[in-house]
């Protein structure tokens, strides 16, 4: 299904004299308006080929109909995303759950629909049905030569698959680890990981980037041998210029100052790609900015500040992707969801006095440097992100443009109520 550019209009110019009246109102009352619009406009968050269908848990899934049946449906899907929000124009795929048969007619059906290739991802967490080995007891940090190279040499395909679509990255998320005390040496774990990674490093071609995502525990509950961002940090730094550490929101210890490692990451140049959703307990991989919208709009304080400080392109010098599941919403309003949260705490950032929060931290005046920090939290800036999406074409408002058209509707209608997506 492709929505068309008469479909968005007539439903925005139903909204317009309301929006035109917010955006004065709100937009008067930020300096930089016109600079934030723009820097929203250029702004992009990769989707991953995963989390277009409906996701589970391990006591049961409750598919809603209508899911991608294979790779084009599910560029289709993000075709749409991006139609309705022009925020969404890159896709993640992750190996082999997303093979591309094709790959020039893959290429030429996402171009089409505005998308590119985003960060390629490797699966050594699971065993596929051809595979000879195992991954029971980990992939590149096994006691056996012969699975760490079955490993490394699934990486390497992945990089394969990656160039020929025009990708610039993979990331390497490994479940490596040991449930039980005892059960490995945490040492040679480590230098197993890391020899693994280094032979896929050696074949990296020489403007790609590899991302060592890291995540504290699940599968393995004992320890995960990249298990924290120190970890992920000793891989990358050894790796060399090419390696950087992924932070998924996901993927820490409960109330970790994520925002602090953010920080550190960008002041070494080893922040490299972020994976963003929302959790109350673990990798609850849920809505971005659903639980702790005050956190997300605290890190992307930290992202702008540490990129503006290296002379960073906020659009194109991290990779940027979601990386939920959605067990009870519709996948396709859950990403929008997650896009719109986003790109209000992005843009909640841009209005921060920067000038006064460091003159307020020099003289250690912690009540003003909070107010300043929490102006701009508190500032409605939702006008200003649907006025971005208005000037580049997009929905004023995508989540009812996506009801009001009935896409889900139309998607069971095309595909089937029964259909399912691959993934988690
Ligand atoms: C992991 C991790 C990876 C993702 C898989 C599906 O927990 O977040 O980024 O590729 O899940
Ligand atoms: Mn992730
Ligand atoms: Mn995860």
């Amino acid at each position: 299904m492709i929505l068309r550019k008469e479909q968005i209009e007539k439903n925005n110019s139903e909204n317009l004299s309301t929006h035109k009246k917010n955006y004065e109102f709100f937009s008067e009352k930020i300096n930089n308006a016109e600079e934030v619009i723009k820097k929203l406009i250029d702004f992009q968050v990769a989707i991953p080929s995963w989390a277009l269908g409906t996701g589970g848990t391990r006591f049961g899934r409750f598919p809603g109909g209508g899911e991608p049946r294979n790779l084009e449906e599910k560029i289709e899907d993000i075709g749409l995303l991006h139609a309705l929000n022009n925020s969404s124009n890159a896709i993640s795929l992750h190996i082999p759950w997303d093979i591309p048969k094709d790959a020039e007619a893959i290429k030429t059906l996402a171009a089409q629909h505005g998308l590119r290739f985003d960060a390629m991802n490797s699966n050594t967490f699971q065993d596929q049905p051809d595979q000879k080995l195992s991954y029971k007891f980990g992939s590149m940090q096994h006691v056996d030569k012969a699975v760490r190279q079955q490993a490394i040499d699934h990486n390497i395909e992945v990089i394969k698959y990656g160039k020929e679509l025009g990708s610039k990255s993979l990331t390497v998320w490994l479940s490596d680890g040991s449930t039980f005390p005892g059960q490995l040496n945490f040492r040679k774990s480590f230098l197993n990981v890391l020899e693994s990674l280094q032979e896929v490093y050696e074949v990296l071609p020489a403007d790609w980037k590899i991302f060592v995502e890291y995540k504290e525990f699940e599968p393995n509950f004992y320890s995960m041998t990249v298990g924290d961002w120190g970890q992920s940090l000793l891989y990358t730094s050894k790796l060399g210029p090419k390696a950087y550490t992924l932070v998924d929101l996901g993927h820490h210890l409960a109330n970790a100052n994520i925002e602090q490692i953010v920080a550190l990451l960008l002041m070494e140049r080893k922040l490299g790609g972020f994976h963003f959703n929302d959790s109350k307990y673990g990798d609850d991989d849920l809505t971005v900015g659903s639980i702790k919208p005050y956190q997300l709009f605290l890190i992307f304080n930290e992202l702008v500040e540490g990129m503006d400080a290296k002379n960073m392109n906020h659009a194109t010098d991290l990779a940027w992707m979601i990386d939920a599941s959605h067990n009870v919403k519709d996948p396709l309003e859950d990403l929008l969801q997650s896009v719109e949260a986003i790109m209000i705490a992005y843009a909640q950032s841009l209005i921060i006095d920067r000038k006064k929060l460091v003159e307020a931290q020099n003289n250690n005046d912690v009540a003003t440097a909070q107010e300043i920090l929490q102006q701009a939290y508190r500032t409605d800036v939702r006008a200003i992100v649907a006025e971005a999406r208005l000037r580049a074409g997009a929905a004023l408002n995508p989540l009812s443009v996506f009801r009001n058209e009935k896409i889900r509707e139309n998607l069971i209608k095309q595909r089937g109520s029964e259909t399912m997506a691959t993934g988690l």
